[in-house]
């Protein structure tokens, strides 16, 4: 079988991590590659329930999602995770992690001008009116990956450039 690999999404809320890590799943699935997506929303309502967006709280957030991310690598999937990671410092602790080769930081590269646009969920609406404290990009900060090993420009590339961008480098990678 091939071998697995983490793929490391960080982003802006509304930059297009989730949608990409799902598309990018379908992807390979088609394809026959195991998968899977541990979306910071989702687990967010499950394992992560008893955490918030304090700085300490998104570090433990991100510590077990790197954590579930290697159970399922030790066991060959292609682990997609879509977390806003706004932390270098969180970010450079999750990639010490993982060995080189097992590991890509995607940096989904949107503005907040745009995010905040599109505003899919109203949150940033919220946030502005101070009805969420801690929102990233608003009054919590957002660290841009300056290292990322693939950048994604959801600003100005359609979807599909950014999935075909996504499941050519995991492909490469798992020599398939
Ligand atoms: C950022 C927040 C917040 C605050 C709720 N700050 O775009 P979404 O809505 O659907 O996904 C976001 C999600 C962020 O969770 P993560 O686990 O990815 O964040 S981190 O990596 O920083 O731990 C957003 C929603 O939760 N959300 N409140 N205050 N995003």
């Amino acid at each position: 079988g091939h071998k697995g690999k983490v793929l490391w999404f960080s982003g802006l809320s509304g930059s297009g991590k989730s949608t990409l890590a799902a598309e990018t799943e379908r992807e390979l699935f088609r394809r026959g590659i195991r998968c899977v997506v541990l979306d910071g929303d989702q687990l967010r309502s499950g394992i992560n329930r008893d955490l918030g967006f304090t700085d300490q709280d998104r570090n433990e957030n991100l510590r077990r999602a790197a954590e579930i991310a290697a159970l399922f690598l030790s066991v060959g999937f292609v682990v997609l995770v879509p977390m806003i990671s706004p932390s270098a410092e969180t970010r450079n602790t999750i990639r010490q992690r993982f060995g080189p080769e097992d590991y890509t930081e995607v940096y989904v590269k949107c503005s907040l001008e745009t995010c905040e646009q599109r505003d899919p969920k109203g949150l940033y609406r919220k946030a502005r009116s101070g009805l969420i404290k801690q929102f990233t990009g608003i009054d919590s900060l957002y660290e841009p990956p300056l290292e990322a090993e693939l950048t994604v420009d959801t600003e100005h590339e359609p979807t599909e450039h950014c999935v075909q961008l996504l499941v050519d480098s995991i492909l490469c990678d798992c020599q398939l």
